[in-house]
């Protein structure tokens, strides 16, 4: 027989509430060396990437936590195919920067998969039975198995970290919204290039009632979890 554990997490606008951490999971998303290190698409983009590491620490600990419980942790990764034949042309020429999608950088090929600087940073590095998606746009469940996933793990809750917080994760959580996902967002497990763009995300998704979802911070989940 599973035990079914219900769950409260302190948040904001009002407090959420998980029927069964069964139905919880944790979205890493794409904290990957692209976004994180120099010479990656975050940095041919002309943003200064070394402030995105002051996350890692807290998403550890979520990942660890979720790991420890045996909840599902799914992780993203925002790539393209070698041959760019899911790269829109208008997505390779945006940024106008001397490197562009697919050329060649010091981590390898930008934004490719399987390229040295498309991985998951070493310190979040997926076990080998875990979820990583690989998607094309910013948000994770556009030509992705992203529904399919979290359907067949009866994953009705997101806890969604990573990078950056106005672009990919906010992209990815109105996504899931949409479809019908009760979504939180980690306040201090989240960032961006542009610290304001940030503040402005979370309090958009928490407006109004929650009108995307909650916000909370990593020592609230692990409350949450029974971990604090
Ligand atoms: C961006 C992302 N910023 N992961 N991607 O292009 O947010």
């Amino acid at each position: 027989m599973i035990l079914l554990i219900p769950l409260t997490i302190a948040a904001q606008p009002y407090n959420y509430e998980v029927p069964s951490d069964r139905q919880l999971a944790l979205l890493i998303i794409d904290m990957q060396r692209d976004f994180l290190e120099p010479g990656g698409f975050g940095s041919v983009l002309g943003n200064n990437v070394s402030s995105l590491r002051e996350i890692v620490p807290a998403i550890q600990q979520l990942q660890a936590t979720f790991r420890h419980r045996n909840l599902t942790v799914i992780q993203t990764k925002e790539c393209h195919h070698p041959d760019l034949s899911d790269c829109p042309e208008s997505k390779r020429k945006r940024g106008r920067g001397a490197l562009t999608i697919g050329d060649r950088g010091p981590m390898g090929r930008i934004l490719i998969a399987g390229e040295p600087g498309n991985d998951i940073i070493p310190e979040l590095a997926p076990t080998a039975d875990e979820i990583v998606i690989e998607k094309p746009g910013k948000g994770a469940f556009y030509n992705t198995e992203m529904e399919e996933v979290l359907r067949s793990h009866t994953i009705t809750h997101l806890i969604f970290t990573g990078v950056t917080t106005e672009v990919c994760v906010q992209a990815t959580m109105r996504e899931a919204n949409d479809r019908g996902y009760e979504c939180l967002l980690v306040e201090d497990g989240t960032a961006s290039y542009f610290p304001e763009f940030k503040q402005s995300t979370l309090e958009m998704i928490r407006a109004q009632g929650g009108i995307i979802g909650w916000t909370a911070t990593t020592a609230a989940v692990l409350a949450g979890l029974g971990v604090l």
